[in-house]
């Protein structure tokens, strides 16, 4: 069944493309538009053209699985000239979302119509590329170059309507767009208009220097990213070449970026947060339960984070909390959260009184009865855990999913204090639950298939990233952040210092360093982990007693004023020569002569050690592909996703340096905590990477 059609309605030529999910510009599709605008110029009956998709949107984009292949003829460039040189009109009808070269196609088009749910965008830069075909050379000349750049650097969908304000878009119509579309070629042939070529404006030039300040103003949001700056390059190029040299630049960029090792990371991304939703081996007949009610244990910073998640997807929660003065609180907190977001505009006043309207504050477990599923997020302690869990048995009903919220406890003992351990779960948020968009579901050793896949259903619905791991101390994110957070402990103790650290980490493309993520979790938090599982530690983690001496201080980060930093009343922060002091002491009390750790040392030693566990969680199936770790990493922790994540980082530094590197920290460190994980080792031998071994 071809993907592009040509039919004729009257005068009007109307061409077809249906290639689901969303119309990508396949090779198929791009030589059926080339033979289809060249069969309706030729027909003498043709007046005008319009380009229509069937299905549930416009084109939305290149087919990004043919990106790293040889680009099959023809080009997409040679097909939009084609149709920007047509001399009949040709009109664009827009539903859905025209994106990246579905929005580049539509430009060469004389007119654009669309629906007013309709959406545009130029959302290259989230691949790690720039608009290829022509984009960053027509959208300036159509609306001026501030309102291009701000399209193509920030890569976000435009709605139609705003668009038809900005100039992309003609006419917004109703109803039927098919119709609407070819009535509007109609009135076009009628009134004998000539094709209108975007190609022939002039991009409106700006004032000198206003490109340099363009790009100071994204300095801080693109810190790291390559395209996003190479984007204003081209729209650069726009103001300042004629359109066929600017193409030219354009093409240039363009194919710099999709050979670039940031655009490979992104684009492995975006397919790796769409795969992690499906779960592997889970039987096609297994359907999640229905979850229309919720309950919440604990109005604490995780429970009420977790509360305002369910709200702002419209579902009922009760929220629980063992008296009467910790629910105001946890109320009161919400409702704060919210006002600020109302105050900020990005929710408006009624919004937030149908999410608290919501939200039903309780204090016994009865009100329980009816929810379909129940989220503990009381204190981190097994036998408070059990308590709740063998309350919950007692009184939800049949088919409720009982999750426990908890970072690194033992999903199966929890469910052992149940008669159903087939329904019970951890949904493990991560703080600040109603911002941060991972969500580890853990499933237990006898947790029900419906119920994991209810978990990643209610996951997708309350619109977080779930990744579904197995249970282990800290499953995946922490077990691998406590092995980074041991090297860097060590390395504080061996000769370096916290600011040099966090700065390793930062240049990475970290959004913060451990030391700064500590200070601004609050040091208590880590403190409290630290002592719960001292006794498993060994005796050289136990004698690195940097944090205990910090905390002794009083000092447990951002929220007293000072942690590994001092912060001023803004919260900014500064080295603080106490802490070097206490660091240099501590050195000198464990006869550990201080030496200079290299930049490159603390990057290896904080990354191998985190990837080195996550190949031993892949072995253990604790994840199931390496793709989850990596999408664990991105949503929970800001790995920079113009990196991929830690396995495919790991892939293209190459498994065989990762594993001598290890070797070497084995001689340098320790045998107790630098052994290759078998797996690390196998692939390294066989030249493969955790990607290339599937
Ligand atoms: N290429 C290939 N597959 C794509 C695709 C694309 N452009 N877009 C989506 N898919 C697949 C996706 O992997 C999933 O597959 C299914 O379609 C549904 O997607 C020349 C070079 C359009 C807003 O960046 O933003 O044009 O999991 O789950 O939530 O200058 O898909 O079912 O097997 O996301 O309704 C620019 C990317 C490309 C748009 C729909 N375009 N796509 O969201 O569905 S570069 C983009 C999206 C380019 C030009 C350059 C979203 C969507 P599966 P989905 P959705």
């Amino acid at each position: 069944m071809s993907v592009v059609s040509f039919s004729k309605q009257g005068n009007i030529g109307l061409i077809s493309i249906d290639n689901p999910p969303v119309n990508a510009l396949s090779q198929a599709v791009r030589a059926g538009l080339r033979d289809a605008v060249a069969q309706g110029l030729a027909d003498e009956s043709v007046a005008a053209l319009v380009l229509w998709c069937e299905g549930r949107t416009f084109i939305a984009g290149a087919d990004i699985r043919e990106f790293g292949k040889p680009m099959q003829p023809p080009d997409l460039p040679a097909v939009t000239k084609s149709m920007e040189d047509a001399r009949k009109p040709i009109i664009a009808a827009i539903h859905g979302t025209a994106l990246g070269g579905g929005l580049e196609v539509a430009l060469a088009c004389h007119f654009r119509i669309a629906l007013p749910t309709a959406k545009v965008g130029l959302p290259e830069v989230k691949l790690g590329i720039i608009p290829g075909c022509g984009g960053t050379q027509r959208l300036p000349r159509l609306i001026g170059v501030k309102g291009a750049l701000d399209m193509i650097v920030s890569g976000e969908h435009v709605a139609a309507t705003k668009a038809h304000v900005l100039g992309v878009i003609d006419e917004i119509v109703e109803g039927d767009l098919k119709a609407q579309a070819i009535a509007y070629a109609q009135r076009l042939a009628a009134e004998r208009r000539a094709p209108r070529r975007v190609s022939e404006a002039r991009a409106k030039t700006e004032s000198p220097g206003f490109f340099d300040e363009y790009r100071k103003s994204i300095a801080k949001k693109s810190r790291g990213f390559l395209a996003p700056f190479r984007a204003i390059d081209a729209v650069q190029a726009a103001a300042e070449l004629p359109f066929d040299a600017g193409m030219k630049r354009e093409r240039e960029i363009f194919a710099e970026l999709v050979a670039s090792p940031q655009s490979k990371a992104q684009r492995h991304v975006f397919f790796a947060e769409r795969e992690v939703a499906k779960i592997p081996g889970l039987p096609p007949d297994v359907k999640p339960r229905d979850v229309k009610s919720v309950g919440i244990i604990g109005a604490g910073t995780m429970g009420g984070g977790i509360a305002m998640c369910f709200a702002n997807a419209g579902l009922p929660v009760k929220l629980l909390e063992m008296n009467r003065e910790n629910l105001e609180r946890g109320l009161n907190t919400i409702r704060k959260n919210y006002a600020n977001t109302v105050s900020k505009g990005s929710l408006k006043q009624e919004e937030m009184d149908q999410r608290m309207a919501l939200l039903a504050p309780t204090l016994s477990y009865d009100d329980f009865k009816d929810v379909d599923l129940v989220i503990e997020a009381a204190f981190e302690d097994m036998g408070i855990k059990k308590e709740i869990f063998a309350k919950l048995d007692a009184v939800c009903k049949p088919g409720a999913v009982l999750a426990s919220n908890t970072s690194y406890l033992d999903i199966n003992e929890i469910a052992a204090s149940t008669k159903r351990a087939g329904d019970v779960m951890g949904m493990h948020f991560f703080s600040p639950a109603n911002v941060m968009k991972l969500l580890e579901n853990v499933r237990g050793a006898k947790t029900a298939p419906d119920v994991y896949a209810t978990a990643m259903e209610v996951g997708k619905k309350i619109r977080k990233v779930p990744v579904l791991v197995g249970v282990c101390h800290g499953f995946v994110g922490n077990r691998m952040l406590a092995k980074r957070s041991r090297e860097c402990g060590f390395m504080l103790e061996e000769g370096a210092l916290p600011q040099q650290i966090d700065k390793v980490l930062y240049d990475f493309g970290f959004p913060m360093g451990p030391f700064a993520v500590s200070d601004l979790a609050g040091l208590d938090v880590g403190w409290r982990n630290r002592k719960s599982i001292f006794d498993k530690l060994s005796p050289r983690e136990q004698a690195n007693n940097i944090l205990d001496q910090i905390c002794d201080l009083g000092r447990y980060g951002q929220k007293t004023g000072a942690g590994f930093y001092k912060y001023d009343e803004k919260r900014n922060p500064t080295p603080d020569p106490l802490i070097e002091e206490l660091i240099i002491k501590h050195s000198r009390e464990r006869g550990i002569a201080r030496r200079r750790v290299g930049d490159q040392e603390i990057l290896e030693r904080a990354l191998y050690s985190m990837i080195n566990e996550g190949a031993r969680i892949l072995a253990e199936g604790i994840a199931a592909r390496p793709l989850d770790i990596d999408i664990v990493w991105i949503y929970g922790y800001g790995f920079p996703v113009y990196r991929g994540g830690p396995m495919f980082y790991a892939d293209q530094i190459g498994l065989k340096t990762i594993y001598e590197a290890i070797l070497k920290y084995q001689k340098q460190v320790g045998e107790e905590y630098w052994r290759p994980a078998p797996l690390l080792e196998k692939l390294a031998k066989q030249g493969k990477g955790f990607y290339s071994e599937a």
